[in-house]
């Protein structure tokens, strides 16, 4: 029979992964998403900069968490689990809910209440998952899946389960092969902060295997509301724009903090209206439609070049012809809402030609 995952992240990168024969592996094809340039970023930067978009929102379900749980649905179906939970800020509830379908396996997914956007929220459903709608944020959600996953009855999919990390390295795996070697600066966003520990631990093996002559600067931004890395502190009541980064008490907290420490990269924060118009800014003049949460990334880079970039800036000092790669984490369309303080409205004309061309300022 044809092997139908022949694309996806454990078929490509088998061999740094902890699967064996035994593994059936779950798969929708995720990773291999384009790595896109952006020549105005680019120009931004200058001294002969390249900056690069890695664009995870072209994932199967929309956001790079399709890379992580690929990896931990088909651990959970070779220990023999039956169910599977998570806690999300929307994503990975996404991802686990597509991959449990695809494995036979129930899901269930713990939501903090009227804080999901709309199209993550959909997909939980039209997957098929259980979800329950928490009156609390996504850490109290998570400590409830500590708790619920404690006795073995359900398989915890959240990026405490250390094949989720493994899975989500697989993206520095790709930059480096594509850029043929690793970038000088590495920029995403950071939530729960497992992302920018597996990006570092991807980073990390394929410098350790010679694949790379260089491990990048990892800086990562959090929502000015939702900074309990950037603070030093735990945020009891997180508020931000960018739903999926909304969170107080990261579980890799440890990862992330190594991760800036050990690479000379830095922690910093973005406001909600940096957030939205970094959002806009990617669409109008790249074309990439991002997540606002993805967004921080983009608005973490224009921080650097104002005068409000933090101390530890890794652009303070770069060398000429630096390569930057940017993740944006998740799809645009997965949250239709956020971007509508811009007030976009349609032009609005009769089936006229005379009552078009008027609307459009042009003559016919
Ligand atoms: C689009 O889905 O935590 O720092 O429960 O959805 O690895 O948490 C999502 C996080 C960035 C932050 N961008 O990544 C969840 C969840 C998007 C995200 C992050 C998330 P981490």
């Amino acid at each position: 029979m044809k092997n139908l995952h022949d694309r996806g992240v454990i078929s490509r990168y088998r061999q740094y992964l902890p699967v064996t024969d035994a593994t059936t592996v779950v798969s929708l094809n995720e990773g291999s998403t384009p790595l896109i340039y952006s020549p105005k970023l680019s120009k931004l930067v200058g001294r002969g900069a390249e900056v690069y978009v890695k664009y995870e929102g072209l994932n199967p379900t929309g956001s790079f968490k399709d890379r992580g749980m690929t990896m931990a649905i088909s651990k959970a179906v070779e220990r023999g689990a039956k169910a599977v939970i998570c806690a999300s800020t929307g994503n990975t509830s996404a991802a686990a809910a597509a991959y449990a379908a695809r494995a036979n396996l129930a899901c269930a997914v713990l939501l903090p209440a009227g804080k999901i956007a709309a199209g993550k929220l959909l997909q939980a459903f039209i997957y098929g998952a259980k979800v329950v709608a928490i009156r609390g944020n996504f850490d109290d959600a998570l400590r409830l899946v500590r708790e619920l996953g404690a006795d073995g009855r359900f398989e915890i999919v959240n990026s405490i389960n250390p094949f989720r990390i493994e899975g989500q390295k697989t993206a520095s795996f790709e930059i480096i092969e594509e850029l043929g070697d690793a970038p000088d600066i590495h920029i995403l966003p950071v939530g729960n902060a497992g992302n920018i520990t597996a990006y570092w631990q991807g980073y990390r093996e394929y410098h350790g295997l010679g694949k790379a002559t260089k491990r990048p600067r990892m800086t990562g931004f959090q929502a000015a509301g939702s900074a309990p890395i950037f603070l030093g502190h735990v945020v009891d009541k997180p508020e931000t724009v960018a739903t999926a980064i909304r969170i107080g008490n990261p579980a890799s907290w440890q990862g992330a903090s190594d991760a800036v420490k050990d690479s000379g990269g830095c922690i910093d924060i973005v406001s909600d209206a940096q957030i939205l118009e970094a959002q806009r800014w990617l669409a109008a003049e790249e074309g990439i439609f991002v997540e606002p949460a993805s967004a921080a990334s983009v608005a973490g880079l224009l921080k650097c070049f104002s005068n409000d970039r933090c101390a530890a800036c890794p652009f303070h000092q770069y060398p000429e012809g630096a390569k930057i790669v940017l993740t944006v984490t998740g799809h645009g369309l997965k949250d239709p809402e956020a971007p509508m303080v811009h007030g976009f409205k349609a032009l609005e004309a009769d089936a006229t030609m005379d009552a078009v061309a008027k609307v459009l300022g042009v003559s016919c």
